[in-house]
C-alpha cells in the first residue's frame, strides 16, 4: 500500500516537472527560430547564445520553504515562476529589447511580469531583464500553461551575474563588505563596457562600407 502511494507520487513528480522541460523546449523552439530568422533575413545575429535549465528539485523545496507555499503541486505551480528557465545572452543592450519585443507578439505566450533591472539595477549592481510568461504545452491529457522565467542578457551582464554567484555563494553568504563593494564596482565596469561597446559598434555602423566590401543584404521580401 505504502509503496505503492509512494509509486504514484513518483509518477505525480515525475509528470510535474517534465511540463517544465517541454516548456523549455516551446520556448528554446521559439527563440531559435528568432535567432535563425534575424540573422539569415536581416543578416545580424541579436543573440550571442542560449542556455536553459530545470530547478533542482532541492532548490525548489527551498523556494517552497522562503515562499511559506503550501507543499502540493497546484500551490508550487500557481506561485513559483522559475522551475523553468531560459538565458538570453544578446549581442548589444538594444537587443535585449528586440527580443522581448519579439516574443511579446507572439501570440501563444502570456506575458505576466517583466522586470527590468537594467533601467533599475539591483543594490549590488546585478543587469538582466526579466521575464515571467506562460506557454502552452500540449500533452495527452490535455493543455497546460506552464510559467517560465527568461532572462535575457549582454554577454558583460552575464559575465558579471555568473561571476557573481560564485563568489556570493562561495562564501555562503557571509560576504564582506569590501568584496561587495568590489562587485557593485565591478558591475559599473561591465555596464560601461556594454556602453562602449554600443558606442564603437554605432561608430562603425556610420562609416561607409569598406571597398569591395558589399553593404548588408537588404531584408527578402
Ligand atoms: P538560479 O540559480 O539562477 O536559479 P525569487 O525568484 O522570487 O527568489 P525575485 O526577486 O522575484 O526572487 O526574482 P528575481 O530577483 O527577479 O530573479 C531571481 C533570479 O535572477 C535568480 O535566480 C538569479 O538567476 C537572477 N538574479 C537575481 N539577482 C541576482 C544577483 O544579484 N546576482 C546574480 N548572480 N543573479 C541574480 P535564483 O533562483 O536566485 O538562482
Amino acid at each position: 500500500d505504502g509503496l505503492e502511494q509512494l509509486e504514484s507520487l513518483r509518477d505525480e513528480f515525475t509528470r510535474f516537472m517534465l511540463q517544465y522541460k517541454f516548456a523549455i523546449d516551446e520556448i528554446l523552439t521559439k527563440v531559435n527560430i528568432l535567432r535563425d530568422e534575424f540573422s539569415h533575413l536581416h543578416n545580424e545575429n541579436p543573440i550571442e547564445h542560449i542556455t536553459s535549465r530545470v530547478k533542482s528539485p532541492a532548490s525548489v523545496l527551498g523556494k517552497i520553504e522562503r515562499k511559506g507555499c503550501a507543499a502540493n503541486f497546484d500551490a508550487i505551480k500557481r506561485s513559483i515562476f522559475d522551475i523553468a528557465g531560459v538565458r538570453i545572452v544578446c549581442s548589444f543592450v538594444p537587443d535585449i529589447y528586440r527580443v522581448l519585443e519579439a516574443l511579446s507578439m507572439q501570440d501563444d505566450l502570456t506575458i505576466l511580469e517583466v522586470k527590468d533591472y537594467i533601467a533599475n539595477p539591483k543594490p549590488n549592481g546585478y543587469r538582466s531583464l526579466h521575464l515571467i510568461c506562460t506557454v502552452p504545452v500540449f500533452l495527452s491529457s490535455g493543455t497546460e500553461h506552464v510559467p517560465v522565467e527568461i532572462q535575457i542578457r549582454t554577454i558583460a551582464m552575464d559575465f558579471w551575474a555568473s561571476l557573481e554567484h560564485k563568489i556570493y555563494y562561495k562564501y555562503e553568504r557571509q560576504v564582506p563588505p569590501e568584496i561587495v563593494a568590489g562587485l557593485t564596482d565591478s558591475a559599473r565596469v561591465a555596464a560601461d563596457l556594454d556602453d562602449k561597446m554600443m558606442s564603437l559598434r554605432d561608430q562603425v555602423r556610420s562609416l561607409a562600407p569598406p571597398p569591395g566590401k558589399a553593404a548588408a543584404r537588404p531584408d527578402r521580401t
